[in-house]
This record gives C-alpha cells, sequence and structure tokens, in this order.
C-alpha cells in the first residue's frame, strides 16, 4: 500500500490546527463535542478527545476523564451527554428529564442512556504514554487509575449486568443513540417496530439549523423514532427492567459488547500492574469474567458466511445481517485467532478499505459493495474518522502493525484539509456534518504523535487561530492530489498523501 507520507509542513499545519480545535473546544475541565452542533460533553466523544489531548497535556486529559466521572449515575451508567450549560441542543435536559431516575447524578445535569465504553481503553492508552514519559506525567496518571479504579469497574458491571440480566454475552442498548451510530443499517430492522405515539410530546429539531445539508442527518421520521425511545424511557423511570419489558427496542450490540470485553481486559491489567483490585473476587477478577463473557458474545455472533459480526433483535431474537463497521467487533475484543485473520482480510479487502470507489482506504461505516451503503447520509455510509482509528488500534493490538499503521496513514492523509469535520464522504473525500469536530481532531493528535515511536513529540497548544484553509487553497490541494494519484508523482515523493491504486493494497 502506497499512501505516503505527510510532509512536515502538513504535519506541522495539522497538529497546529487540531491543536487549536480542541483549545477552542475547550471550556475549562470538559471539552465540548463540536462548536454548534453538538455543544455539551458527550460520553465516548470524551474519551477519543482525552487521548488526544494527552498528546499535548497529560493532566488535562485526565481532567477531561474526571469530568465525565462525574455525571456518573448510581447504578454505574455514564450517560452519554453531561450538560453543563443551557444551548439550544435537541433533545436537552427539559426533554431527557432525569430527575424522575433516583440514580441520576445530582451535580450536573444528564441524559438518561449511555454510550459505547470507550473510556478505559483510552485511558489506558494515556497511562502507556505517560509512563513512557515518566516524571509527573506517569505519577498522576498512575494516580488517576488508583482513584478512578473503582468508578470504571462499576461503569462495566453496569453494562455487564443490567444490560446483558440473562449473560448472552451481548450488551443490550435501549435506544440507536447508545451505540453511537445512530442511524445505521444496523437498526432498520428494530426501528421498525417502533411506533411514536400521539401523546409523545410535540418537538422541533435544532440540529439542521447546524448543518449545509438537511440530508446529511437523519430524517424527522428517523427523529421521532428517537424522541420516542426517550419517551418510554423517561416513563419507566430510566428503569432499565422495566424499559426492557414495556420499551420497543431492546438489541444486543456487537461493537459496545467488544469494546466492553477490550476495556475491561486493559482494566484488569492496570489493575493487577498497579496492584488494585486484587483477590479472587476483586476487581481485576471481576473484570476478566467480564471480557471472557463478551468476547465469548461476540465471537458467537460471526456469521460464518460473511465473516462479520451480527447485532442480536432481543425483541424477536433475530440476527441482524448489515454490512456495517460494528462487523468488525471481534478484531477489537480479539479471542480467536482465525477470526481475527479473516477480520484483518475482510478489512483490508475490496469490500472494505480496499474498494475501489474509496477515495481514502480507511474504514467506511457500511461497506460500498452492500445495498445499504450510502454515500453522503450520516452512519450509512460516510468514513468516521473515529471508527478507523479503532480498527488501527485494534489491529496494532493483534500484531498487525504493518496494516495499523497504512490505517494511521490513510486516516492522516483524510484529515490533511485540517477541516477536521464529523464525518467524510467517501468517494469524494468531501467534509460533511459538523467542522472543527472535536473527537476528529483528537484523532489526528494521536495518529501524529503514534506515526513513528521514535519521533513522539508533545504538540505545543497554539493561543491564536492558524488560517483557515480557503476553498480555493482547498480546491488547489485537492487538484494536486489527484494529479499524483493519476501518476505525475513530484521529483521526491514527499508532499500531501496520495490515493494507493487499488492493486497495490494488500489483501
Ligand atoms: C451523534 O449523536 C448525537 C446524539 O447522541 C446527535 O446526533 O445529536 C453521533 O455521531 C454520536 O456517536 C456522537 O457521539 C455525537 C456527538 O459527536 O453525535
Amino acid at each position: 500500500m502506497t499512501v505516503s507520507q505527510p510532509s512536515a509542513v502538513e504535519v506541522g499545519l495539522m497538529a497546529g490546527r487540531a491543536g487549536y480545535v480542541l483549545r477552542a473546544n475547550d471550556r475549562g475541565r470538559f471539552t465540548v463535542a463540536s462548536p454548534t452542533l453538538y455543544p455539551h460533553m458527550w460520553s465516548w466523544d470524551a474519551g477519543f478527545v482525552a487521548l488526544g489531548i494527552a498528546t499535548v497535556s497529560v493532566p488535562r486529559a485526565l481532567d477531561e476523564l474526571r469530568t465525565l466521572l462525574t455525571g456518573q449515575w448510581a447504578t454505574g451508567m455514564i450517560p452519554h451527554i453531561l450538560f453543563h450549560s443551557p444551548s439550544d441542543y435537541f433533545p436537552g435536559p427539559e426533554r431527557w428529564r432525569t430527575q424522575v431516575a433516583a440514580a441520576r447524578p445530582l451535580e450536573v445535569l444528564t441524559s438518561g442512556i449511555c454510550q459505547p465504553p470507550i473510556h478505559v481503553i483510552a485511558l489506558s492508552r494515556i497511562l502507556h504514554d505517560a509512563r513512557r514519559r515518566g516524571g509527573t506525567d506517569q505519577q498522576l496518571a498512575e494516580d488517576f487509575v488508583r482513584e478512578t479504579f473503582d468508578q470504571w469497574l462499576a461503569w462495566h458491571q453496569y453494562l455487564a449486568t443490567a444490560r446483558d440480566p440473562y449473560s448472552y454475552g451481548l450488551v443490550e442498548i435501549h435506544h440507536g443513540w447508545e451505540s453511537g451510530m445512530d442511524d445505521s443499517p444496523r437498526w432498520d430492522v428494530p426501528y421498525a417496530n417502533v411506533h411514536p405515539q400521539p401523546d409523545m410530546p410535540p418537538f422541533v429539531r435544532a440540529d439542521l439549523a447546524h448543518v449545509a445539508d438537511p440530508s446529511q442527518r437523519p430524517s424527522d421520521a428517523e427523529y421521532a423514532r428517537y424522541l420516542w425511545l426517550l419517551e418510554q424511557k423517561v416513563r419507566v423511570r430510566y428503569d432499565d427492567a422495566a424499559y426492557r419489558s414495556t420499551g420497543d427496542f431492546v438489541v444486543g450490540d456487537v461493537l459496545v459488547s467488544a469494546l466492553l470485553a477490550a476495556a475491561s481486559d486493559l482494566l484488569a491489567d492496570m489493575g493487577e500492574e498497579l496492584g488494585i483490585g486484587g483477590g479472587s473476587s476483586g476487581g481485576v477478577e471481576q473484570s476478566r469474567a467480564i471480557a471472557r463473557r463478551f468476547r465469548t458474545g461476540v465471537l458467537r455472533s460471526v456469521d460464518p458466511d460473511t465473516g462479520l459480526a451480527r447485532d442480536l433483535d432481543l425483541r424477536t431474537g433475530n440476527w441482524l445481517e448489515v454490512e456495517s463497521a460494528a462487523g468488525f467487533a471481534p478484531l477489537l475484543c480479539g479471542g480467536d485467532e482465525a477470526v481475527t485473520r479473516r477480520q484483518r482480510d475482510l478489512l483490508l479487502g475490496p469490500r472494505w478499505c480496499g474498494h475501489s470507489r474509496l477515495r481514502w482506504p480507511v474504514v467506511p461505516s457500511v461497506s460500498p459493495a452492500s445495498a445499504d451503503f450510502r454515500e453522503r447520509t450520516y452512519w450509512r455510509g460516510p468514513q468516521w474518522p473515529v471508527l478507523n482509528w479503532l480498527m488501527a488500534w485494534a489491529l496494532n493490538r493483534s500484531g498487525e502493525q504493518e496494516a495499523a499503521n497504512q490505517l494511521r496513514l490513510a486516516g492522516l492523509s483524510q484529515l490533511i484539509d485540517c477541516d477536521f469535520a464529523e464525518y467524510y464522504e467517501p468517494v469524494t473525500g468531501e467534509t460533511l456534518g459538523s467542522r472543527d469536530q472535536s473527537w476528529t481532531a483528537a484523532i489526528a493528535l494521536d495518529f501524529l504523535a503514534a506515526r513513528r515511536p521514535a519521533q513522539r513529540r508533545p504538540v505545543r497548544w497554539l493561543t491564536s487561530e492558524l488560517p483557515r484553509i480557503t476553498p480555493a487553497q482547498r480546491a488547489a490541494h485537492q487538484a494536486a492530489q489527484h494529479q499524483r494519484a493519476a501518476g505525475h508523482r513530484p521529483a521526491h515523493g514527499h508532499g500531501p498523501a496520495t490515493r494507493p491504486q487499488p492493486q497495490q493494497r494488500p489483501g
């Protein structure tokens, strides 16, 4: 695979602007997911944001996670949004009405559902880096793990009990938003059974005002279903068992399950290293047991024909057959070398990253070869840098360093225009959704820091805005990229990364 290294100038510009975006979205002790569309702290965004910030400041990264934990419910659940101040975001706290729930935190308003458990994966990476730097960073990170170990364990235990009461080994989600992949075709079948009732309070969407084109967001019909599920949660006072017997949407989510398995193993590793949670019924053993159960559940969901993992509709007992990136869940949690190898080949092959129509060879949210693929519609096809990060992380963890580096490099190339968009049109490379999205900037920083371990260097925050790249500059940049892709490479081979030719890709 021949995506070329970004030049030193591009690296500098990207690092500077990514740092600026995170700084601009910083509200003191937490980071908003994006400046206008998502002006609050989102749970899994915060995990990615923390690992990006850690390349610059370990203490500030730890603060991000510390703030997130202030929203933890007495059940252990980490809610999907923490609302620190009023905004026009809809649905806001007045719609979530979490005051009906005894388990809500008192110090901050939150939503009443959760998101994928990425946090301990981020924390373990932060700890690893902090140790490499040594000194105060290492001390702070280790103290933080000691201080918060039980809270992370409680979060994982919540998912493993309240959300898997029958020990299927799949985390049950009660809303498509809990998957993080809101309108993914993964949920089309279960959402067909969600019927908003006339007594649902009326609503006015705020999100459409913040994007250039409404078709980049879920439809009104989809939103009505999202809000109906929210209503159902409020009506049972956010009691998971009560929702399970009355709610319309109950699905075993493979990606959430794989992340829980991976995160639980990492929590156990950290506990062992730091001498926390020992003993036969301690946190380390509990974490290992959670990891085993959910890894087994994920592996059991693999379709022998496609090699992809499947979600389970717990209302009907049917597997959900969709070619979405969540199908690579087993790559994230491991456990079966043959499955891992097959998934690696699939991921890099022609139905996924190696698909000939892709502008950049990074994972799309849905396979371009699938009938469900929509190149501009949110989680129905576009590329999300955080998914690419997860795939690169998983490959690296399973010993596929070369493949992981290729995904990182391609991911960096995709971000080189420094828009740090929410997501990317996979065929043209166009930036879509929100701009200056925190987790995208964070991924850029992490990818930059990981290019060559020996070259890891902290990126300095900028105190003033770098000039934005103008549409004319971007067009010139893209034209140059196309020219290079067509074979007119500059004599010294440096410069913006170029899209590889299909036959040059592995897999
Ligand atoms: C999107 O979800 C929110 C609802 O949670 C929305 O559309 O309003 C998703 O992409 C989700 O995964 C992400 O965490 C959130 C903030 O970036 O936006």
